[in-house]
């Protein structure tokens, strides 16, 4: 068993809906599913991430539970808010979605660098930064990553952490199986990502501003 197993739902098990539909309530399963990693790692470093993530989530669902009748899908929830022109206030459900969309993205690009194999995660976490959050931070927030980049771990540790207790990474088993379980992730993600990317787009709610 690994982390991934562990998982209550992870992204690929999102029932996506024919037309694109991203179902509210396992979405935010997904999202949830990723924080025991950050106490894993450093509860300390990653407090901020942590803290930034699961406000998100909260706010998508309190917006949900607002009228989980009429919210079948995160579309939905963006729709009604650009309706009553809500979609840019900075509490709004359509920017914490994009936020946590980016930090997905982000997710997927750093464990793109952990496959890729080198034993300096710090370069590889840069390399995803760069990619993805990046352009949208500020330098005070840039000084906040390269705080929490100090807190990566080495490679072999970080796949240590990524496995059950019980479970030796030095077992000939793991390292195969946990690269074939991160892939899948990746590509769970990339699915979701995807679909949200392109509605961001369209409705032109892909704010370029920094914070
Ligand atoms: C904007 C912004 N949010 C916020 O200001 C910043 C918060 C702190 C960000 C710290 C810098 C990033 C650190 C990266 C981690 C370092 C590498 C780790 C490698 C192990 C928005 O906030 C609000 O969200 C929004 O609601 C609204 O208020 O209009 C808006 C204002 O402001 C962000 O930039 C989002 C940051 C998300 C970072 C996600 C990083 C995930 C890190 C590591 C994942 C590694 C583990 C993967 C394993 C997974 C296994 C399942």
């Amino acid at each position: 068993p690994t982390f991934f197993t562990n998982m209550k739902v992870c992204f690929s098990e999102i029932p996506v809906r024919p037309g694109g539909g991203i179902p509210v309530l396992t979405f935010l399963e997904a999202c949830h599913a990723v924080l025991p990693i950050f106490d894993k790692l450093s509860a300390t470093a990653f407090a901020p991430v942590k803290m930034d993530i699961a406000g998100n989530i909260k706010k998508i669902r309190q917006k949900f539970t607002s009228d989980p009748g009429k919210f079948e899908t995160l579309q939905d929830i963006v729709q009604y808010e650009i309706k009553n022109n809500q979609q840019e206030n900075s509490n709004s459900a359509t920017v914490a979605l994009l936020w946590l969309k980016r930090a997905v993205e982000f997710i997927a690009e750093f464990l793109h660098e952990v496959i890729r194999g080198d034993e300096d995660l710090a370069s590889g976490a840069s390399n995803a930064y760069s990619k993805t959050l990046r352009p949208f931070h500020g330098w005070v927030v840039r000084g906040v990553f390269a705080l929490a980049l100090k807190s990566v771990p080495y490679r072999k540790d970080f796949l240590q952490h990524l496995a059950s207790v019980d479970y030796d990474i030095s077992n000939m088993d793991f390292m195969p199986q946990i690269l074939r379980d991160i892939q899948a992730y990746i590509d769970g993600i990339h699915q979701i990502t995807k679909i949200l990317r392109t509605f961001y787009c369209d409705h032109n709610l892909d704010c370029p501003d920094q914070v």
